[in-house]
């Protein structure tokens, strides 16, 4: 497999050296400003040099609503080319390694050879998607009607042999987690039974968990609606936990931010998850209206916040699961696909390391006392701490850009890029 086009590691560093003084400067100034809070600047450089968060290879194209797709030039046309740009995005950021692949869409004809190429790109795989929410060509039964819930037991077979396909292909990419995201439901009062489709559902899961290998988990992830516009089978974070309890030791709940109804407490749907040791991990994007895909931190970065507070308090009083898997889940309709994931990327970042800023004690000294408005404050406090300067100077300990947007920008990469990979004929809407 050809890579085309790569950034080069001399031109990064000359451009680290735009950025280089500034970015001292800052650094230097809020080490002092923390030091007088108590905290090192150097722990928190290797924290967030520690942080991790995984790519959506469905991401890396111009996404679209079911009106449009306005695809950009340079477009990746395989999975090859999808990890070419997302190995782009970890070579500026150093935190995103890993990708999370969809099958079929990224169905590789030799798994091998593609864990290998991945590796030369110095990527590897987190959770594998299965996708029984479309029909292929030459599939034999149809999900308009369901799939893993379907009424008739041989749709139902058809979608769990998809799924153990999806692991079989896992194991070989390097894979340890399945996500299984349906899109069964009804769009009319009356369509379908609320309880034996749930039944079925766990019946289906029942099975792929059997075959799921020791060391691999699976996540259950939840949505209110859309593409069932009535009621879903798989709605939400309650019946998500009921499911993974009553599945087994490997099963747990994949919280994706966008998929909750309009002021639904996210942090506190991802403590219970936490607490009751069944949160497997997050599909972050931001939201303002439902299932949006905007780009992480761009409408609730309090929220996000919050998020990462709630799982870095659980940590300090080490309670909860913590193995959890932080992917991405976008769609990029306006934005360079490349841009949103590194923006997010470091907006997800910042929620973390900003959240390793809440004093603690102060704030459970505050919580005994009952006084929300101190509670409040300290909470503040970290948040609106502009912690930038640590996350560059993360990055450029890790060999990576100091300003990955403007680094991008200056490469050329995505003119390179539109000239390897001319567009595809015909419109297509996008992956909504
Ligand atoms: C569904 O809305 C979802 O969040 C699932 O994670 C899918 O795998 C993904 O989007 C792409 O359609
Ligand atoms: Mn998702």
């Amino acid at each position: 497999m050809e890579t085309g086009f790569r950034i080069s590691p001399s031109f990064l560093e000359e451009q680290n050296k735009r950025f280089e003084s500034e970015a001292n400067r800052e650094y230097d100034a809020l080490g002092e400003a923390l030091e007088t809070r108590g905290i090192s600047i150097e722990l928190l450089v290797r924290r967030a040099g520690a942080f991790e968060v995984a790519l959506p290879s469905w991401a890396v194209g111009t996404g679209g609503t079911r009106f449009a797709r306005f695809p950009a030039g340079g477009e990746p046309r395989t999975v090859g080319e999808k990890l070419v740009d997302c190995a782009t995005v970890h070579q500026l950021m150093r935190i995103t390694p890993r990708v999370s692949p969809h099958i079929p869409w990224d169905k590789p004809a030799e798994p091998q050879a593609l864990k290998a190429f991945a590796e030369s790109l110095g990527l590897g795989f987190d959770a594998i998607n299965s996708n029984t929410f479309q029909d292929q060509p030459g599939q034999n039964l149809s999900y308009k009607f369901g799939s893993l819930t379907h009424t008739d037991k041989a749709v139902r077979r058809q979608a769990i042999e998809h799924n153990l396909e999806c692991i079989e292909i896992g194991k070989k990419l390097g894979s340890k987690a399945l996500t299984v995201w349906i899109g069964d439901g009804s769009n009319l009062p009356g369509q379908i039974s609320f309880r034996q489709s749930l039944d079925r559902y766990l019946e289906s899961l029942r099975v792929i968990v059997n075959h799921l290998p020791n060391d691999w988990r699976l996540f259950l992830e939840y949505k209110p609606y859309e593409p069932a516009l009535y009621a879903t089978v798989l709605n939400d974070w309650g019946t998500a936990y009921y499911c993974a309890t009553d599945l087994g030791s490997k099963v747990f709940c994949l919280v994706d931010l966008g998929h909750h109804l309009p002021n639904t407490n996210i942090e506190m749907v991802v403590s219970r998850l936490l607490q009751f040791g069944k949160l497997g991990g997050f599909h972050f994007n931001d939201s303002k209206y439902g299932d949006d895909d905007l780009d992480a931190g761009s409408i609730k970065p309090f929220q996000l916040f919050l998020v990462f507070h709630e799982l870095v308090s659980a940590g300090e009083e080490r309670r909860g699961n913590q193995n959890l898997s932080y992917m991405i889940d976008q769609s990029h309709n306006v934005t360079d696909p490349l841009e949103s994931l590194m923006l997010s990327a470091e907006e997800i970042q910042r929620a973390y390391v900003q959240a390793l800023l809440v004093d603690q004690k102060a704030l459970a000294a505050a919580q005994e006392e009952n006084d929300a408005i101190m509670a409040l404050r300290i909470l503040k406090e970290a948040f609106r701490t502009d912690v930038t300067p640590i996350l560059r100077r993360a990055r450029q300990n890790a060999g990576g850009a100091l300003d990955p947007i403007l680094t991008y920008r200056a490469s050329g990469y995505r003119a390179h890029k539109a000239k390897e990979r001319p567009a595809r004929s015909g419109t297509s809407a996008g992956i909504v």
